[in-house]
């Protein structure tokens, strides 16, 4: 297979994750196309100091960074060298569900390749990231390592008070080690969901950056199994938020917390005011289950350059439209309760959801559970309407939203575009793969798709645990 010289700074980009260096401004895309290759593959990575087996995008972990502009195209020629079935789900991305691109019935065997392409379209630059999403398979794949980061630039990347900022990419997951590698699943794992005792940011335990600019701007991304991240700043310093999944908020709002729940991704300015060092942290968070207590003292730690000042905020970013609750034509409840997705447990023939292209709907989620459970719909972002009643502070679009025991949010998604299949589930990967998962369609009027292959992903096969070689 032929890879040219674009991919070959492909993969740089994504040798640049390792040193957890991503500058906007520094990075020059070529319009066009952007190609690049990688595996899925058995390997060793290192975590907490240790040389433990993995399962690894590319040899690395986390995965290459794929980085693009809006309107550029990614071709990603995709391997799978694991001993079971495995392919790619582009989290958060507006991309069809359909062909080559973010197409979950791609289903990928040991030894077999397969090369997606897709272009992301103006006005959704912002931080996305990949996994497997082999129904059944996904738990196990992520916890051993599988995930990577995705950055699309847009025009708002260039202001000055957004471009001077020094832009680091934070992809924060737990672990728990047992025996020669990473903690084994058990049974009770598969309710709670898998946790362990220790948050990475990139790969490493409490890692210190030299920042080169008065303000950071942190792209966060949880990439944990099930563990939700309450995140703060030491001493209760302001944090900016200017994005929230995938997409610019209107305005940067000041928050002292943030709970980042798995899957979802946010954009925080960091001012350094004083030259002091600034850590970020992850105080407890009770998500209704035994959740192991982090032994980190900090999920990292920032120094900033000797007389720097912050930049000025930016005073505006994105427009966002809003969405007029009466014009949707389709109101749907959504209920969801261990292993459920109103009463029933996914199934790979079902069709759980059949709206039309050109509708907005109205969807009220509630979590009838007694754990938190975040709400992920593929292919199209949603505004969160109301959310136990109430209209939300400040306008976002989300493709996954965290539900509390007992909480209900009224979601508008508009199905502008991009016919076709695919799913909504609970975004505790565990949850979702013992059926908390559902299908949705969504056809222009009199639009029929084939029934998707037959599944391959379902059932364990091969080792279910990375070996050493
Ligand atoms: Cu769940």
């Amino acid at each position: 297979m032929g890879i040219g010289r674009r991919a070959a700074l492909g993969v740089l980009g994504g040798g640049l994750l390792a040193t957890t260096l991503l500058r906007s401004g520094r990075t020059r895309l070529q319009p066009g196309l952007v190609e690049l290759a990688f595996d899925a593959a058995p390997g060793i990575g290192t975590v907490l100091g240790r040389r433990v087996p993995m399962w690894l995008y590319g040899g690395r972990f986390p995965g290459p960074l794929l980085e693009l502009a809006e309107g550029q195209t990614l071709r990603l020629h995709f391997s799978n060298r694991l001993p079971q079935p495995t392919n790619l789900h582009f989290h958060g991305m507006h991309i069809p569900p359909t062909g080559r691109a973010d197409n979950v019935y791609i289903q990928i065997p040991p030894g077999e390749r397969f090369t997606y392409e897709f272009t992301p379209g103006p006005g959704t630059a912002g931080t996305y990231w990949y996994h497997p999403h082999c129904h059944e398979l996904v738990a196990r794949q992520m916890w051993f390592g599988l995930a990577g980061p995705i950055v699309v630039r847009g025009p708002l990347d260039a202001m000055p008070e957004l471009a001077a900022a020094d832009e680091r990419l934070v992809l924060l997951r737990d672990v728990a080690l047992e025996g020669e590698g990473l903690a084994a699943f058990t049974v009770g794992d598969w309710h709670k969901g898998k946790e362990g005792p220790h948050l990475l940011a990139n790969g490493e335990y409490e890692p210190e950056w030299r920042m080169r600019s008065g303000t950071a701007r942190l792209r966060l991304v949880n990439v944990a199994n099930a563990r939700h991240l309450r995140l703060a700043l030491s001493d209760r310093r302001p944090m900016f938020l200017i994005a929230l999944d995938g997409q610019f908020l209107e305005r940067p709002v000041d928050l002292e917390e943030l709970l980042l729940a798995p899957a979802q991704r946010a954009e925080i300015l960091v001012p350094f005011e004083d030259g002091r060092p600034i850590e970020l942290l992850a105080p407890h968070y009770n998500r209704g289950a035994p959740t192991p207590r982090l032994r980190n003292r900090f999920v990292l730690r920032m120094r900033p350059p000797p007389g720097a000042s912050p930049l000025p905020l930016p005073r505006r970013l994105a427009t966002l439209p809003g969405l007029d609750p009466a014009a949707a034509r389709v109101v749907r409840r959504i209920d969801l309760s261990m292993f459920l997705v109103n009463g029933r447990r996914y199934r790979y023939e079902r069709v759980d959801i059949r709206g039309r292209l050109g509708d907005l709907e109205r969807w009220r989620v509630r979590n009838l559970g007694t754990m938190d459970h975040p709400f992920h719909l593929h292919t199209w972002p949603f505004q969160i309407h109301r959310r136990n009643g109430r209209a939300p502070a400040f306008r976002a679009w989300r493709d996954t939203v965290a539900l509390r025991p007992g909480e209900e949010v009224e979601l508008l998604v508009p199905f502008r575009d991009f016919a076709g299949r695919t799913l909504f589930h609970c975004h505790i990967a565990e949850h979702a793969d013992r059926g908390m998962m559902g299908t949705i369609e969504i056809l222009p009027d009199g639009g029929y798709l084939d029934p998707p292959p037959p599944p391959i992903c379902f059932a364990p096969r091969g080792d279910l645990v990375p070996r050493l070689p």
